[in-house]
């Protein structure tokens, strides 16, 4: 965000004194609101002073635009982190990441030999961008997500999410859940053996079931941890190569299989690191207006009509070496799971066990914050289809459905408040 009309912020450093740190504003100001970036910036509590630095520098990296001089491409989609994770809130849909594959047999293919699964519409100098190929039967949008409060999703232990689950609706209720489970691949076996080892001793986390790992992270929950869903970023999104990805991303639609003649890996580990670690201290938003009665009503309603058993308000994290994050309950609105969201919401693509209909529990935190980074009107839902929240509850079919219908016998009156909650977020 260094590259934005700078204004100043105040971060408590341990220690007592208070540093002066520039950090991007984001968006109009209006008047008697906080500013935003008090809303979307900063970091958790208790950082020492050199955990301070490392989410300072992956804040810097998280800004910097590359050029194919540093690596970027020879096929990309962007050229920073930030152009689609704007102010570290959602992005516009007009970055939307594009993914395709064909259903064989009920066998979802994600066809790497056309180049799939994500489509890199850019290329530098000389070489050509993607197209989504022929022969497709089901393409997605992706609209980019928040990343604040990432760091307390990844520190949920394990069990804690498995105790959520209820696969084959057990209880009845018409909601199921399931654990996103993910083969282990070399990459996974890297990115995990390296979080456990900079973790606590105890995390309870990234333990196989059968061989798979589960997945959190992304709207299919494809990517078992931050550095995973970091690298793949990087590689996917930008052409970069890391110690982890050091291939480049190369077209086979046009038979071109050279990479892009700069040295790999074009992103040290170092910054991979510091990329990471911001995205682990990164705080979530601070919630507005949450004791106002209208609120707390429309919260009351929230749990009435069904939509916080997905959009679970309070989890607790496990062990972790970061104080902030160490056993801690937060309230991010989702239980990480994997839900039929019924043909509303089918783009017939998918990723790891995941059906064509089902989709993670969008985290709720920040909801109402979406207006201020992506442009003045938000867009909801994973391609941001939706252009209200009534919209977005409106789309919410298959295991949804119970809620949606009980919103729809609310008076307007109560709509109102359970919406006036979700701006509260
Ligand atoms: C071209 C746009 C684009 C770029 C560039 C991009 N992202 Fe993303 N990012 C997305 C989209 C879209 C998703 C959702 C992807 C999915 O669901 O699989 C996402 C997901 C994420 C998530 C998971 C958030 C969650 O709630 O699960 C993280 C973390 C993340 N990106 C970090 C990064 C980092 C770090 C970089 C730079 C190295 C980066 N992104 C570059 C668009 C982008
Ligand atoms: C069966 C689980 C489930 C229930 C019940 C449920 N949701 Fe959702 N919700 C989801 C999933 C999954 C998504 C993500 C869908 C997508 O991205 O396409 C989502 C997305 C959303 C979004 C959009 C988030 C974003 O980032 O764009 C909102 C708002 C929302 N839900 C509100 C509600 C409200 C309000 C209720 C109750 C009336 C509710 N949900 C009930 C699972 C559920
Ligand atoms: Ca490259
Ligand atoms: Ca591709
Ligand atoms: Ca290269």
């Amino acid at each position: 965000m260094t590259n934005r009309p700078a204004m100043v912020s105040r971060l408590a450093v341990t220690g007592g004194f208070a540093m002066s740190v520039l950090v991007g504003g984001c968006g109009t100001l209006l008047p008697g609101a906080p500013n935003d970036d008090v809303l979307l910036e900063g970091p958790v509590e208790d950082l020492s002073s050199q955990q301070l630095a490392a989410f300072l520098a992956g804040d810097g990296e998280f800004s910097r635009r590359f050029a194919p001089a540093d690596g970027l491409g020879p096929i990309f989609v962007a050229t920073s982190c930030e152009s689609c994770h704007v102010g570290d809130g959602k992005g516009h849909p007009l970055f939307n990441l594009k993914r395709f594959g064909r259903m064989e047999g009920g066998v979802f293919n994600p066809m790497r030999a056309d180049g799939g699964p994500q489509v890199q519409n850019r290329a530098i100098l000389n070489y050509m961008a993607e197209v989504v190929p022929a022969g497709i039967t089901g393409v997605a949008q992706f609209t980019a997500p928040s990343v604040t409060g990432l760091g307390f999703l990844e520190a949920v232990e394990d069990a804690a999410i498995l105790a959520l689950a209820d696969p084959n609706d057990a209880d009845g209720d018409g909601i199921s859940g399931r654990v996103q489970l993910l083969a282990l691949s070399d990459l996974i076996a890297e990115v995990t053996r390296l979080e456990l080892l900079f973790d606590a001793d105890e995390p309870g986390r990234h333990i196989p079931i059968d061989g798979r790992y589960i997945g959190r992270f992304g709207k299919k929950a494809s990517a078992v941890n931050l550095l995973h869903q970091t690298v793949t970023a990087y590689r996917e999104d930008m052409g970069l190569t890391s110690d982890l990805i050091p291939e480049d991303p190369i077209n086979p639609q046009v038979g071109n299989f050279a990479g892009d003649g700069v040295p790999d890996p074009e992103v040290p580990s170092s910054t991979v690191s510091n990329v990471v670690f911001y995205l682990k201290t990164l705080r979530p938003p601070p919630r507005r207006d949450a004791e106002s009665p209208a609120v707390k009503s429309g919260e009351a309603l929230f749990t009435s009509l069904g939509c916080a058993r997905c959009h679970v308000p309070a989890l607790t994290t496990g062990a972790s070496r970061i104080a902030a994050l160490d056993r801690k309950v937060f309230y991010p609105y989702t239980d990480l799971l994997l839900h039929d969201m019924g043909p509303e919401l089918d783009d017939k693509y998918t990723e790891g066990i995941a059906l064509t209909s089902e989709w993670r529990t969008a985290p709720l935190w920040g909801i109402g914050l979406a207006e201020r980074s992506q442009g003045g009107r938000a867009f909801y839902l994973h391609d941001g289809r939706a252009r209200t929240l009534r919209e977005a509850i409106e789309l919410h079919g298959g295991e949804a459905a119970a809620s949606r219908q009980a919103f729809r016998a609310l008076t307007p009156a109560e709509q109102e408040l359970l919406l006036a909650f979700l701006r509260s977020l």
